[in-house]
């Protein structure tokens, strides 16, 4: 009838239920009434967790006490308002009394919150409700399970010799049990009484409450009938120990008479009650005689006030009583006027110590519980149905142990975390640091070792399920989620107690061993004897996790654990992220259960991490729980390692104001502790744990307890390098430094000096550990991380105020406590701006890529992260469209300044002078035009920096690349249009010599065909065609025999250019060779070809000589195409033509403007196409669906790999890894050709500037028809040729007309402007259809690509190619973004055999990948060590731009080790040696497997 889920109201009947009522209502409880409020509802992070300002109403004081309450404020209890002014008569009469405040909040508490707050409340050293006085039932409850959680430690005196101590359960302690009860009323004030005695040599005063403390005059309305109880623990000291033994003390509190069960509860179980009274009547000396009676062993002992003047007792009904009782006088203690109250406390303590002297009856609680039963009290534990299945569980459980040794308990029914887990985690690190190979070769060694792992991963396939498991998981899997919260109490609370005999025999052992100082094997054999000993509930959910890893993937047997173990994580149980005992985490297990808890909350997980670090039992544990109120297991009874987390909830309206959603917190355990530390491995452990937590925190608090100690200064040391490798990887975690145990007012100026050295100390530290870390820019603490010595130093005064265990807490360090976790609340709202907080998906991926740079030791140079990889080619990808953009923004403002240079040219006499201001102002114009594109960049990528998504964060190192790569590409394109525009001149000039030649000999023959006109026409004979022909023939002959042929230049002497323009149709320019020397110079520096000057010269010789001939070849031919006699040979016929028509007087309007469509405008229109095709083009491949393979370099070569796994050509792989360059080009080249042929898109884009173009003209001949006044040419034939000129020079500025041409055509025109321009109206029609027609005929795409002036297949090559830097081992190209970047680097590098690297002697291909190599401790030698042996994993000191991390996985290398496995012999062949070795595993690798390793070094997620 009592069960929490009660749905209805309890009515209240009786009177006392009334003051409940009252109570309740006041305080606002009433929803909670019975036991409804969880201890779920204080692990939020509320408003309200911040400010804590007095309540202001009632209903306030429950929130206001539990969170107190939970931060261990001594002051909880107070209800009242701080802000109240003290009216007179007002007083406090409007509040509650803090018993019933605390009373009424019990009812309320379900279990386990019932159970926190004892816990809470015995270290604040308040008494403790023993009999909860009946709510709405007819009993009053016994309140043992909630108390099952306190562990005490204490000394009694028997152990005083030595120096033992007893901890324990305080439930479970046997000891005196002494009770005070009052008759009626009373005028000696019991509890304060009580609280002199107990209190005193602490001077702590309230342990219960009385009537004079704050608001205790309020008017009790609940409290009657209330049993309190406390204990009192020596410490050891007799100066300060009251009592020599443990004892327990109750307090009822109101009259006996109105509470008789408890009072008949409490003669059975004490060995003395005491009974203050004023005056008694007869019915109450009959109920204490018959009492008396029914307990015979338990003395009544009388306090009583002696009369002023008679020094005897006031009443005389004491008296009666005295002789009903049989009572000795020793057994009446009376308060006379002389005693004042400290007297008087002194004599009851006598009469306490005297009375335990004489008593041989002591109880523990446990027992007490069945003299309850007898009474028909209730025992807390055994009032649900949840509490008793829950506890006969655990039972289920504890059975299986039996009176096994742990060790032993533990190997066969823990299996999976003992040996096997622990070889794992030995093999998996092996793998990475490749310490042990023998004279094995490393991939052998390395594929052995994963064999070894596959063995044991396979055994554990066969495990069967243990039985504790079994019913483990069975009782976690029930649907009641208190039944499983209270089968998790109770299997801790007996696994607890179960090894806190056996560890603390070990322990004494231990110490027992340290101070005799014995050898260290065994030490470090009882070390680890401790560790197999200790048991806790954590082994179980380790195991758990264990078995989930086994199953996955195999059955879906335990598919369901993630689930369960999410929901115990949220209901802030705290679950292992790190077994510290193996090393390892269990990586599926931690990402499954929270990835399960982050769809739990509903896909919303912004994460705060906060971590603490410290050594060893300075209460770091204690610190977090008082901070948030969580539980995570504290106490020096536990010997685990490793890193536990707990998640808090925020509440909803707090989200927005934090950026975050839970915050998560990990407390660590064992570091530096002395039980471990004869272990050899465990500085490894401990830097492992503090790497790991640091880099995983958003804030780690480190814990000082103890200054200036060698463990500390160890921590330190750590915690300094694991900053430093944060700092590496992008991230800056924020700390603080919580200094313990330090107290008074003046700490914080005090301390000055203190912070002074400690910040000495860590710069000093941070020098050491950069040097190790090979980051000497680092040279203090402050440019490891954002630290203020004011700011980010905590003092906290001690935990308790007086010596344990009978010390309170300190009111001190409660609020300490607060104001550090107010300040930490608010820099995460400080930082809500600046910082992105990653979800847990992003955690997790975190959290991997950490744990695999752990397990390398080479750290920095190994860490590579997906989230940080992914954010770089993000970037990259940008970057690379914004220099695309640059690019064209450039190449179409040098097309057009050709086409200027071109015109003006035309237009002006060769005059060098004004040739040199207008190329000069050209450069002017370019070179603005640049400075405003590399600005536009620069602020696109300052604006990148700063989004608050991509994680931009993580890529912060690389920003300063980036900016150099800007400012150098800036360099680069300037550098290349001053080329161009030089180049284009002289080629212009060139040009123009030959036209000019041209036009003469035109002029010439022009000179001569109509003199022969003349000469034909004077002849009055009719002549015939045929005639005219052959005195045209004579005349031509006549003429063109003194034409002469161009004089040919001297290349040889004048030299070369660059290779690629071979081919163009141009001639040959100085500015050609000039490019090309100083690409062979760019070359020499970055290939890191060393040279001296001769063998420099001599190379450049070499390479010119042999363009100078490919020069010469182009520039015959420019002279062949542009020979004088030729052209003249070519415009023949028209002349022929021409002469006819005149002749015949024939209209030849049709035909002129026929010639003028196609031998001047046509030409200059598919020149005007071609211009803007190359960019065109480009755009067209960056739109189109394959746009993805260029965005990114890591992208190419992923694609490139794919595609060459998927062809399955050995050729191919040849030409990739020997010519990789005009691979490239060629693949490049090849996906344009099928791009432009397939959807006709070469058609689409010419024929889109074909439009535009035509437009162009047609509006051209429209403005042509107007003279400069804008007025209508008259219809005269001689203003046909003005129109025409007019007509080009407009067009001039967009195209390039060869005028020597046009004034050919326009030679002897006869017809008129207007039927001129309705011709040629028509005529450009007629062109652009025929040019349609020729566009849709394109077949030979690569012929139209070598025509183009910008070739898309270099700004491609551009794009992808990057640096051009090949990783010194293997070969393989530098994938790194921007062109100026700091260090270079490759996704996946390959065998070295694949760079034809061989063992000297056998002509053996070596297998290995240098990703191994430099992890390895192997060494090499080649020319850039002089020959000398060099460590493989010092390649940074021989390399420094590369960086070379390892695999990202086992698989990742799958690639190459499949290729190497299938082409082995072949490459052997080509690169004349013999095949490499290759390891067994290898050849068992898969085309798939090959397939899939490029998707997980690339990252690249289910394609
Ligand atoms: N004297 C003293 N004891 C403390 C203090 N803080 C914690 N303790 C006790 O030290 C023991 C170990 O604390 P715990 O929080 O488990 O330490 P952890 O190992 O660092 O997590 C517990 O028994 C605490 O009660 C303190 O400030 N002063
Ligand atoms: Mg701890
Ligand atoms: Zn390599
Ligand atoms: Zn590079």
């Amino acid at each position: 009838m009592d069960s929490p889920d009660q749905p209805d109201l309890p009515c209240f009947v009786a009177h006392k239920e009334h003051g409940l009522r009252k109570i309740l209502c006041k305080l606002g409880l009433e929803e909670y009434y019975p036991n409804k409020m969880s201890l779920q509802c204080l692990l939020k992070i509320t408003g309200d967790s911040i400010t804590d300002t007095g309540a202001d109403s009632e209903r306030a004081l429950p929130m206001r006490f539990l969170k107190r309450l939970m931060m261990l404020n001594a002051e909880c209890r107070s209800t009242v308002a701080q802000t109240e002014d003290y009216d007179e008569d007002d007083g406090e009469s409007d509040t509650v009394n803090p018993l019933d405040l605390v009373i009424a909040i019990f009812h309320c508490a379900d279990s386990f919150l019932q159970q926190a707050m004892m816990l809470k409340m015995s270290m604040c050293q308040f008494a403790l409700p023993l009999l909860l006085p009946p709510g709405t039932e007819s009993q009053c409850t016994l309140m043992l399970w909630a108390m099952q959680d306190i562990r005490k430690e204490w000394r009694p005196h028997n152990l005083l010799d030595t120096r033992g101590f007893v901890e324990d359960g305080i439930v479970n302690v046997s000891m005196p049990f002494i009770s005070f009860v009052r008759l009626r009323k009373c005028s000696l004030p019991k509890s304060q009484l009580l609280n002199e005695i107990m209190g005193k040599a602490q001077q702590i005063h309230n342990i219960f409450t009385h009537i004079d403390m704050e608001a205790g005059n309020v008017p009790r309305y609940i409290v009657d009938g209330l049993v309190e109880i406390t204990w009192y623990l020596p410490c050891g000291n007799k100066n300060l120990d009251i009592f020599p033994k443990p004892l327990a003390v109750a307090n009822l509190r109101g009259d006996i008479c109105s509470s008789e069960t408890q009072f008949a509860f409490l003669t059975k179980v004490s060995s003395a009650i005491f009974v203050f009274l004023d005056q008694v009547e007869e019915a109450e000396i009959k109920l204490l005689s018959s009492i008396k009676n029914t307990a015979p062993e338990s003395k009544f002992l009388l306090v009583v006030k002696t009369d002023k003047e008679t020094k005897r007792i006031n009443d005389p009904s004491i008296e009666q009583l005295i002789s009903q009782l049989q009572l000795q006088s020793s057994n009446i203690i009376s308060k006379s006027a002389k005693d004042n109250k400290s007297r008087f406390s002194n004599k009851l303590t006598a009469a306490v110590t005297h009375v335990m002297q004489n008593c041989k009856h002591s109880i523990t609680l446990r027992q007490i519980s069945s003299v309850a039963y007898d009474l028909g009290i209730q025992v807390d534990e055994d009032q649900t149905d949840a509490s008793r299945s829950g506890k006969k569980a655990a039972k289920e459980v504890e059975k299986t142990i039996g009176v096994r040794e742990v060790a032993d308990y533990k190997k066969n029914f823990l299996p999976l975390q003992g040996e096997p887990w622990k070889r794992l985690a030995q093999l998996e690190k092996e793998e990475c640091r490749l310490l042990n190979p023998g004279d094995q070769h490393l991939e052998t060694y390395k594929a052995q070792l994963q064999e070894e792992i596959q063995d044991i991963k396979n055994k554990q396939g066969n495990y069967q399920t243990t039985k504790p498991m079994l019913s483990f998981i069975n009782a976690l899997s029930t649907s009641d989620k208190q039944e499983r919260a209270f089968f998790l109490k109770w299997l801790s609370l007996s696994l607890d107690t179960h090894s806190q005999k056996v560890l603390s025999k070990l322990r004494r052992q231990l110490k027992e061993a340290q101070k005799q100082k014995i050898d260290k094997d065994t030490l470090a054999r009882l070390d680890q004897q401790l560790l197999d000993s200790s048991l806790g509930i954590e082994h179980y959910f380790r195991e758990m996790g264990q078995i989930y890893e086994v199953f996955k993937g195999r059955s879906n047997m335990f598919s369901d654990l993630p689930n369960i173990a999410a929901e115990i994580l949220l209901n802030g149980v705290p679950l292992e992220l790190l077994d510290g005992d193996a090393s390892n985490i269990p990586v599926n297990w931690v990402r499954d259960v929270l990835m399960k808890l982050h769809s739990a909350v509903g896909e919303i997980s912004r994460l705060w991490v906060v971590a603490v670090l410290g050594v060893q039992s300075t209460g770091k544990s204690t610190l977090l729980n008082a901070m948030f109120g969580v539980q995570f297991p504290v106490s020096s009874g536990r010997c685990t390692r490793g890193a536990f987390m707990l998640l808090l909830k925020i509440e909803e309206d707090l989200r927005e104001e934090l950026g975050c959603d839970l915050i998560l917190l990990i407390d660590t355990e064992g570091l530096k502790s002395s039980e471990m530390s004869q272990l050899e491995d465990s500085y490894e452990h401990d830097n492992q744990i503090a790497t790991l937590v640091v880099g995983l925190s958003d804030i780690t608090i480190i814990n000082i307890a103890m200054e200036n100690s060698t463990e500390m200064k160890d921590i330190l040391q750590i915690v300094v390098h694991a900053f430093l490798r944060m700092k590496e990887v992008g991230k800056k975690p924020r700390c603080h430094f919580v200094h313990q145990n330090v107290a008074g007012v003046s700490a914080h100026s005090k301390t000055t000096a203190e912070r002074r050295q400690l910040i000495d100390q860590l710069d000093e530290m941070v020098k050491i550990a950069a040097k190790m870390e090979k980051q000497t820019e680092v040279v203090k603490f402050t440019d490891v991380l954002d630290y203020d010595v004011e700011k980010n130093n905590w003092y906290i005064p001690g935990l308790w105020h007086g010596t344990p265990p009978m010390a309170p807490v300190n009111t001190g360090y409660s609020e300490a406590v607060h104001e550090f976790k107010n300040h930490l609340i608010e820099e995460i709202k400080s930082c809500k701006t600046e910082r992105h907080p990653s979800q847990i998906p992003e955690f997790l991926e975190w959290m991997q890529s950490l744990w695999k740079a752990v397990k390398y030791e080479n750290f920095i140079f190994s860490f590579r992260n997906t989230l940080v990889a992914h954010a770089y080619d993000n970037l990259c990808r940008d970057f690379n469209q914004w220099e695309w953009e640059f690019r064209k923004q450039i190449l179409q403002c040098v097309a057009g300044a050709e086409v200027q240079i071109s015109h003006f040219l035309t237009e002006n006499a060769d005059n060098l002078n004004d040739l040199q201001q207008f190329i000069t102002k050209i450069k002017q114009n370019a070179s603005s035009e640049l400075k405003t594109e590399e600005q536009k960049m620069t602020e696109k990528l300052k604006e990148y920096y700063k989004r608050k998504d991509r994680h931009v964060h993580l890529i912060e190192k690389y920003k300063v690349d980036f900016f150099n790569s800007i400012r150098c590409l800036q360099k680069e394109i300037e550098h290349v249009v001053n080329n161009k525009l030089d180049t284009i001149v002289e080629l212009e000039r060139n040009m123009k010599k030959v036209r000019d030649i041209h036009s003469e000999h035109m002029k010439m023959i022009e000179e001569q065909v109509s003199r022969l006109l003349k000469s034909c026409k004077d002849t009055n004979t009719q002549l015939s065609d045929e005639q005219l022909s052959i005195v045209f023939e004579k005349m031509w002959t006549e003429t063109v025999i003194n034409i002469a042929g161009l004089k040919e230049r001297d290349i040889d002497s004048s030299v070369f250019a660059q290779l690629h323009l071979v081919k163009s149709q141009k001639d040959y320019s100085d500015t050609f060779t000039n490019d090309l020397l100083k690409k062979i110079d760019h070359d020499l520096v970055h290939k890191n070809l060393k040279t001296n000057t001769k063998c420099e010269v001599d190379l450049k010789l070499y390479i010119c000589s042999h363009a100078a001939r490919d020069f010469l070849e182009m520039h015959r031919q420019f002279l062949k195409n542009k020979d004088p006699r030729q052209h003249l040979e070519d415009s023949k016929f028209r002349y022929l033509s021409d002469f006819l028509d005149l002749y015949h007087e024939k209209d030849h309007c049709q035909r002129k403007v026929t010639d003028f469509v196609n031998l001047c405008l046509k030409p200059a229109v598919t020149d005007y196409i071609n211009r803007s095709l190359g960019i065109d083009i480009v755009d067209e491949m960056l739109t189109s669906t394959r746009s993805t393979e260029y965005s990114s370099r890591s992208y190419f070569q992923f694609t490139i790999l794919k595609e060459l796994l998927q062809k399955d050509d050995f050729q191919s792989y040849v030409k990739y890894i020997l010519k990789y360059e005009i691979f490239v080009k060629d693949w490049i080249l090849m996906r344009i050709i099928n791009e432009l042929s397939s959807e006709r898109s070469i058609v689409k884009l010419k024929s889109k500037n074909l439009a535009v173009i035509i437009q162009k003209i047609n509006e051209a001949i429209e403005t042509a028809k107007a003279d400069r006044d804008d007025q209508l040419l008259p219809n005269d034939i001689e203003n046909t040729s003005i129109l025409v000129k007019n007509l080009c020079r407009t067009l001039s500025k967009d195209m390039r007309i060869p005028m020597d041409v046009v004034e050919g055509v326009l030679f002897q025109i006869k017809s008129k402007p207007l039927s001129f321009t309705d011709s040629l109206l028509e005529a450009v029609k007629d062109l652009e259809k025929l040019l349609k027609a020729e566009f849709d005929d394109t077949k030979n795409i690569p012929h139209v690509l070598q025509g183009l002036a910008i070739k898309p297949q270099d700004e491609l090559f551009k794009r992808v190619f990057g640096c051009g830097q090949q990783c010194p081992f293997c070969l393989v190209h530098c994938e790194a973004g921007g062109n100026e970047h700091n260090k270079h680097f490759a996704s996946v590098h390959r065998p070295q055999a694949f760079g034809s690297y061989r063992c000297m002697t056998t002509e053996i291909l070596c297998e290995t990948i240098c990703t191994t190599d430099v992890h390895s401790e192997n060494c090499f030698k080649n020319c850039d060590t002089n020959g000398e042996l060099h460590p493989y994993k010092n390649y940074h000191s021989i390399y420094p731009d590369w960086i070379i991390p390892p695999d990202v996985s086992i698989e990742a290398s799958d690639y190459w080790k499949y290729v190497l496995q299938r082409y082995n012999d072949r490459f052997a062949e080509e690169y004349k040696a013999k095949p490499a070795e290759i390891p067994d595993a290898w050849k068992q690798i898969t085309r798939e497997k090959a397939l899939e390793s490029l998707n997980i070094a690339y990252s690249i997620k289910g394609s």
